[in-house]
């Protein structure tokens, strides 16, 4: 492990208010503290919204409902554009603004968050525009009589994000949402709330009409319970963790409202014996440990169980514990750090009692397993959530260990001796968001892909995302797909007339 050197002064604090009806609104109840992790201090402050506060900006949402869902497509989506734009302009401002709010290195919010969320806009833009596209009204013909199809917003969408990507997944809500015409009410995770307060910024002057686009802020059991249960809310589309999507499903369930949920996962990464062959290992491991290990693991993608072929098992371990003490650790704000904090000190707390649980299993430590050394890094990260990614092994099957997600830079790897084994193994958890396969036998590896029971299988790889293509969970990991035609269904109600044909 390697520690960078000292960054600069960090940023003035943040007052991040509620954009509600084209305005930011005062603040009705109390606020919270915003808090860099890796820092420790406090960089903001936030609404503590109340239910009255979250029924206002609904109020404007559902004011605002049907003039969005009649204004031309191309006008959505020359809003959506604008927007894109605006956060291009000023994307340094807003991945050091990430970077400071989640802990994460500022290369990775440059590289992924902000980029990925300019796409989000222009994406479906570009895809509710097309011709024949999945927004356009179409016809079908035969046996008589003529079905004429078309898709009519929802009304008021409620967007709940999370904390691990936060403009990234907010917006990959929001686009879809104003898209296909309906308003919309967001709620960004408390714990990172500042770029979504920068979008909020920019979204005034970007042709949105008031109460098209509002932006509430507070803790989920208060600000999210009153959005997920205002009658006026139409759908309900939510990234976060399992538990919470159980409670929002229970709360929402009585009004039968429409719901999409992308929540955790155990996903397994299978490593076939070729892929740990001399001339393979490296680029098998370079793969592996962005799969383990990006934004400190804290992506529901992440794969913590890593399920390797028994002879590739020893070469895959020393290149994995390699890289692992090559990576450098140090103040997120520092552009050639790879590895940042943890999102707070109280989930750097929940991941170390996981791994005090793996090592009651019987789990051996490979590397990591604790914090840094303080002294390692850089003054101003001193206190910050930092721990060191984590591999451990020797845990049995179907250990508690391997069962539960601990989202955050810890994973587990033990060998298998059969393809069935490992599939069998891959599929024994109550998730099943994502996973990945290693090797370069095509056919076997698309054979174990096929037999596993997840949303998205990578080959090779992690995260490559083709925009149009549906991404989520099923069993515990979730309900609904994200993405492409499959959002913009979400967000619109089918409306069918049948007419006779003439003669
Ligand atoms: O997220 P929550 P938390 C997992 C991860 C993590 C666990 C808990 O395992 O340890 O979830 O994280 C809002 N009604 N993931 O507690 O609670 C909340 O304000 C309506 C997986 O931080 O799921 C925030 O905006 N809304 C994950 C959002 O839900 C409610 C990403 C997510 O918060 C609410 C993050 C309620 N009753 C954590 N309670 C992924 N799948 O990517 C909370 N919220």
């Amino acid at each position: 492990m390697q520690a960078t050197a000292t960054h600069g002064s960090a940023m003035a604090t943040m007052d991040v208010r509620n954009l509600v009806n084209g305005r930011f609104t005062e603040r009705q109840g109390a606020a919270l503290d915003v808090i860099d992790p890796a820092a420790q201090v406090r960089v903001g402050s936030c609404p503590d919204s109340t239910a009255r506060e979250v029924a206002e900006a609904v109020d404007a949402a559902h004011r605002a409902s049907t003039a969005w869902a009649r204004t031309p497509v191309a006008d959505r989506a020359a809003a959506l554009r604008r927007l894109a734009d605006r956060i291009e302009a000023d994307l340094d401002l807003f991945a050091r603004t990430e970077a400071i709010d989640t802990g994460k290195p500022i290369a990775l919010a440059r590289t992924v968050d902000m980029p990925r969320a300019i796409s989000n806009f222009r994406f479906f833009a570009d895809l509710a525009e097309e011709a024949g596209g999945p927004l356009a009204p179409h016809a079908l013909h035969g046996a008589g009589f003529t079905s004429a199809i078309a898709r009519r917003p929802l009304g008021v969408a409620a967007c709940i994000a999370p904390w691990n990507l936060p403009l990234y997944l907010l917006t990959w809500k929001l686009a879809p949402a104003l898209a296909a015409g309906c308003t919309v009410v967001g709620k960004p995770s408390e714990v990172t709330p500042l770029t979504a307060h920068l979008l909020a910024e920019r979204a005034l002057d970007c042709g949105f009409p008031a109460g098209a686009l509002n932006i509430v802020h507070g803790r989920g059991p208060v600000a999210g319970q009153a959005l997920v249960t205002d009658p006026r809310v139409a759908c309900i589309t939510f990234t976060g963790g399992t538990a919470t999507g159980e409670a929002i499903a229970r709360a929402a369930a009585p009004r039968f409202v429409r719901m999409a949920l992308e929540l955790g996962g155990k996903n397994a990464a299978i490593v076939l014996a070729d892929a740990c062959t001399p001339d393979r290992i490296g680029a098998t491991a370079d793969g592996l440990m962005r799969a383990l290990f990006s934004n400190q693991g804290q992506v529901c993608h992440c794969a913590e169980r890593v399920l390797v072929e028994r002879s590739g098992m020893d070469a895959l371990v020393e290149a994995l514990s390699s890289r692992i003490a090559a990576l450098r650790i140090g103040d997120p704000l520092d552009e050639s750090t790879q590895f940042g904090s943890l999102i707070s000190a109280s989930h750097r707390g929940k991941v170390e009692s996981a791994i005090a649980a793996a090592r009651a299993e019987g789990a051996q430590v490979i590397c990591g397993g604790t914090r840094p050394d303080a002294a390692s890094l850089p003054e101003r990260v001193r206190a910050g959530a930092f721990l060191r990614p984590t591999l451990m092994t020797g845990l049995p099957a179907g250990c508690r260990t391997d069962q539960e997600e601990i989202f955050g830079p810890v994973a587990t790897i033990a060998p298998f001796d059969t393809d069935n084994e490992a599939i069998a193994r891959a599929n024994s958890t109550r998730f099943g968001l994502s996973a990945t396969v290693w090797s370069c036998d095509c056919t076997r590896a698309a054979r174990i892909a096929d037999a596993l029971v997840c949303g998205t299988v990578w080959i090779n790889g992690w995260m490559a995302r083709d925009l149009r293509a549906p991404i989520g969970g099923v069993r515990a990991s979730g309900l609904g797909r994200e993405g492409g035609s499959e959002a913009l269904h979400f967000f619109a109600e089918p409306h069918v007339v049948v007419t006779p044909d003439a003669g």
